[in-house]
């Protein structure tokens, strides 16, 4: 039996934005400057709030983290983050909606807690980035939708996963 069924569908998942600026061949990544995922570099995005869709999210934190507005972004890829332990009172699974955006209002620009840079789509710097992220980055950065199951112990080392192509981008 996979690690991953004494995980999967056990928990209601909170929603977390992430966001990917796409531009010619290249992707923006920005540096995690504070808090979780400090010294990553990841997509822009951050906690749902009540009240928001997913999409409002994704919109509002990459205004806070790089300034810009996204005016144009499709949904792509949903990952389920699972943690060994988790229970129901303590848990910190939580489901990541990613998104490319392919237009914007606005320069990217540093702020407190992220650092941004172009990557060449080919040339990611996979070694500081999530370990889950090379399991499903380059395959949405080639158009493809994905639904990922990852499951994570307590030192944040990915301990099994499931990665799977979908028509859609949707749970
Ligand atoms: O609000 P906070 O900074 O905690 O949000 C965390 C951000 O990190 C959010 O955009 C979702 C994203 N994120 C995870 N896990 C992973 C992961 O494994 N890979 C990538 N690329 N991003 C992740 O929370």
């Amino acid at each position: 039996m996979a690690l991953l069924d004494g995980y999967r569908g056990k928990f209601k998942l909170r929603q977390v934005s992430l966001c990917l600026l796409v531009r010619e061949m290249e992707v923006l990544l920005a540096l995690k400057k504070r808090s979780f995922g400090v010294g990553k570099w990841n997509g822009v995005g951050g906690k749902q709030q009540p009240g928001e869709s997913i999409e409002q999210t994704a919109v509002r934190e990459t205004q806070e983290e790089i300034g810009v507005t996204p005016t144009s972004m499709r949904r792509v890829a949903t990952l389920n983050f699972y943690f060994v332990g988790d229970t129901e009172d303590r848990n910190w699974n939580q489901q990541v909606v990613v998104f490319l955006v392919n237009k914007w209002d606005g320069t990217p620009a540093e702020s407190e807690e992220m650092r941004p840079e172009w990557f060449k789509q080919n040339e990611l710097p996979f070694q500081k980035m999530w370990e889950d992220d090379a399991y499903w980055m380059p395959q949405v950065l080639e158009g493809k939708n994905i639904i990922g199951h990852f499951l994570f112990d307590e030192n944040q080392k990915m301990v099994d996963r499931e990665v799977e192509e979908s028509a859609s981008a949707g749970i």
